[in-house]
């Protein structure tokens, strides 16, 4: 009997073992490795318990039935013996390890959620930084501000299309397209903030189109557009701020020269810059470039480099391929082919007092000015019979003769530079070390003269060259060594 009970109880033992390693191998979290530790407590106690007194069990009562079957019950106390705990145990630990595995796989999840997320702020820095780039900010003011932008668009779109006289299909467009934007942006303001960057892409265009739009407006009409070579307007206006092209080629000690643009009536696109440089002593030519495009000119490239032995003064000019300037020490002009590097042609101007005697106010050895217009060659100088005032001669350029000469009232040696346009001379003043003024004129075609007043801003002390180019209608200023350039407006 009593060996029965042990068996039944040894069975129950091996079996909480069992559980209790079950559940120890598991190697779930701390939580349940405590509760294992109380649940397996018990178990110990009770084992030991048993094995030192074997009396407890002397209270069992046996009976036996009337087939002479012995019974017996046996009443284990559950402080000594957790039959009902090693089952629960058993339960827990298999719901644990459930949750584990729950918990396990969430963990997974989340951490492939993180790299997800870990993405996403990757993503929206580097929008950030191209938004901080592009000076874009997400600020509750982006919409106020887009409003201003778009306001300011159809204002000037609205005034835009008073002055367009008739239809303009540009203008109109660009209308619609602002009427559509600013619907947009109302309905974009209550349900997107980030298509800001494209709303913002499409104002940055619409402006730079309607800037182009004005620009072309300004220029066909106010000021009235005459095209290269024509003499239908009024006369100079005004010149533009000078645009410094840069210094001349051969530094800033060479504060003498002349520069400017070819003008070849049959070709007048075609495209010729010269630079001539004196000798530092301010009387020498003996080098010049010839630059095919602006652009060369710019970058010092695909030009040629011509020398004469020698040329004098500031005064030359390139007319059609042609470069003319005044023989040193003589009272010759020279006409030189620039694309066969020689010299055609070489003749005296008659009556012209060189040596120096009326050159330009603070320009020396400019006794003879060559300049080009839309009438063709012209030679500016003084002689002894005009007292030294300014002699205009037009020339016929295949020949070098003197077509025909005006006899001005202006003193040479008190100007400081003169040019030739639309058969006009005008010549200038020094007003201050930074301003000129264009303050003489003479009209060859009517014979009158006039005084007129145009401030021409300059960047150092002295002008030692004036050229006007027909093709393009500027003006090519040497400035103390600096290449400038002016734009010109002409009257009605
Ligand atoms: C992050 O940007 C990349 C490249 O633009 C894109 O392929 C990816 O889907 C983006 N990820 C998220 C989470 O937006
Ligand atoms: C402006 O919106 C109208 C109506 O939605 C559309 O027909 C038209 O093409 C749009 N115009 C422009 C220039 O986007
Ligand atoms: C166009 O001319 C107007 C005045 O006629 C002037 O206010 C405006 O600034 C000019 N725009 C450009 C781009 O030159
Ligand atoms: C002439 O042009 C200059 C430079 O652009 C400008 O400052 C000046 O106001 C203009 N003068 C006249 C009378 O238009
Ligand atoms: C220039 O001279 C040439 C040669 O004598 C002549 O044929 C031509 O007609 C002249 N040109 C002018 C404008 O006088
Ligand atoms: C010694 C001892 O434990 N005796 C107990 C035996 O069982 C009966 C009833 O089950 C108890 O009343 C005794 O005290």
């Amino acid at each position: 009997m009593k060996h029965i009970q042990v068996a039944l109880l040894l069975l129950m033992l091996s079996m909480i073992t069992q559980a209790s390693s079950t559940a120890a191998t598991t190697n779930v979290t701390p939580l349940i490795d405590t509760t294992l530790q109380y649940l397996s407590q018990p178990r110990e106690t009770t084992a030991s318990h048993l094995r030192m007194t074997p009396e407890l069990f002397a209270n069992v009562s046996g009976s036996l039935d009337d087939r002479g079957n012995c019974q017996c019950s046996v009443y284990l106390p559950d402080t000594t013996f957790p039959v009902q705990k090693a089952e629960q145990l058993q339960v827990i630990a298999t719901t644990l390890v459930e949750k584990f595995e729950r918990e396990l796989s969430q963990v997974k999840e989340y951490s492939k959620r993180i790299e997800l997320y870990q993405q996403k702020i990757l993503n929206l820095t580097i929008r950030v930084e191209h938004m901080e780039k592009s000076s874009v900010s997400y600020t509750e003011l982006d919409f106020q501000l887009l409003k201003v932008e778009i306001s300011d668009l159809d204002r000037l779109v609205t005034q835009l299309k008073s002055t367009v006289v008739g239809s303009n299909v540009i203008v109109d467009q660009i209308y619609m397209e602002i009427r559509n934007l600013t619907i947009l942006v109302n309905e974009l303001e209550s349900l997107d903030k980030n298509n800001i960057l494209a709303i913002r892409r499409q104002i940055v265009s619409l402006q730079n189109r309607l800037k182009e739009c004005e620009e072309s407006r300004n220029q066909t009409t106010v000021p009235p557009y005459f095209p290269p070579g024509t003499c239908i307007h009024g006369g100079l206006l005004n010149v533009s701020q000078p645009y410094v092209v840069k210094l001349n080629w051969k530094g800033f000690y060479y504060k003498y020269g002349s520069w400017g643009r070819d003008y070849s009536p049959s070709d007048p696109e075609k495209e010729v810059y010269w630079v001539a440089p004196l000798n530092t002593d301010g009387r020498y030519l003996e080098y010049f470039r010839i630059y095919k495009t602006f652009d060369d000119l710019l970058l010092f490239k695909s030009m040629y480099e011509r020398r004469i032995t020698y040329g004098e003064g500031s005064g030359a000019a390139l007319y059609n391929n042609f470069m003319y300037y005044h023989a040193y020490s003589s009272t010759n002009m020279v006409k030189y082919d620039i694309t066969k590097d020689k010299i055609v042609l070489s003749k005296a101007l008659p009556d012209v007092i060189t040596g120096n005697r009326f050159s330009y106010a603070g320009v020396s050895w400019q006794d003879i000015d060559f300049a080009v217009d839309e009438n063709g060659l012209w030679v500016l100088y003084s002689t002894e019979n005009n007292m030294g005032n300014i002699v205009i001669s037009k020339l016929n350029e295949t020949t070098l003769d003197v077509i025909n000469t005006w006899h001005t009232r202006q003193y040479k040696p008190s100007v400081s530079n003169a040019f030739m346009l639309c058969g006009v001379l005008y010549a200038t003043r020094t007003v201050s070390t930074r301003k000129e003024e264009i303050f003489y004129m003479y009209d060859t075609s009517t014979g009158q003269e006039g005084r007129v007043s145009i401030i021409m801003d300059k960047k150092l002390d002295t002008i030692q060259g004036i050229s006007y180019s027909p093709t393009d209608q500027k003006l090519y200023v040497y400035n103390d060594g600096y290449l400038l350039r002016y734009d010109i407006t002409f009257q009605h």
